[in-house]
């Protein structure tokens, strides 16, 4: 068995101009394809060929580690991603969980938009569930809430390969941009009822 690079969940011109075509060419094309592709080349014939995604991402380290987590948030950020969405998300239980756990959206938002920015070098800023309570984290590089046993529930990918096409080192723009006009609320939505199922 190996991993394949899942289609994107949008066509790579439905973004703009909060994140443009050239941008999925590059980002989804070639660097999420990339991670897929060395992930393959690093299991194939091994033990590991026949773990899930997630086993890899528990048990492994170093250059195998980082290229099933890459694998992996890459395409937790895309389905984080629709035309049309952000803003505040409409009343349910996003909005609740939302208004207990940070008070406020507006609150929320510059938590989120803060962790994103202030993320040193290359990462991730999330919003996760820990222990039942939304709060908002980053990881560098490739790490990912499900190494520290957190369930993701929307992410940001803020390495400079997300942005730098469309606002070069603006990466404060970028960020707000997801937040205001691509953030997928279904999406969350899901996220946060299978964490409550399970
Ligand atoms: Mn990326």
């Amino acid at each position: 068995m190996s991993f394949e690079l899942p289609e994107l969940p949008f066509a790579k011109d439905a973004l703009a101009p909060y994140m443009s075509a050239e941008t999925l060419e590059y980002h989804y094309g070639k660097h999420h394809a990339g991670y897929v592709g060395k992930l393959n080349a690093a299991v194939e014939g091994t033990e590991n060929a026949n773990k899930s995604l997630e086993e890899l991402i528990r048990s492994a380290d170093g250059g195998l580690f980082n290229n099933a987590a890459q694998t992996w948030n890459h395409t937790f950020f895309w389905n984080c991603l629709k035309p049309g969405g952000g803003g505040a998300p409409p009343a349910g239980d996003v909005a609740d969980a939302i208004n207990r756990d940070f008070g406020s959206y507006d609150q929320f938002k510059s938590n989120f938009a803060n962790v994103c920015a202030t993320q040193f070098g290359s990462g991730w800023g999330w919003v996760v569930l820990d222990n039942g309570k939304l709060r908002v984290m980053s990881t560098a590089n490739a790490d990912t809430p499900l190494k520290h046993g957190l369930t993701a529930i929307a992410t940001i990918d803020v390495w400079e390969h997300a942005y730098y096409i469309d606002y070069r080192n603006a990466r404060p723009q970028f960020i707000e941009a997801i937040i205001d006009n691509l953030l997928n609320w279904d999406f969350v939505a899901a996220n946060l009822r299978g964490s409550s199922a399970s």
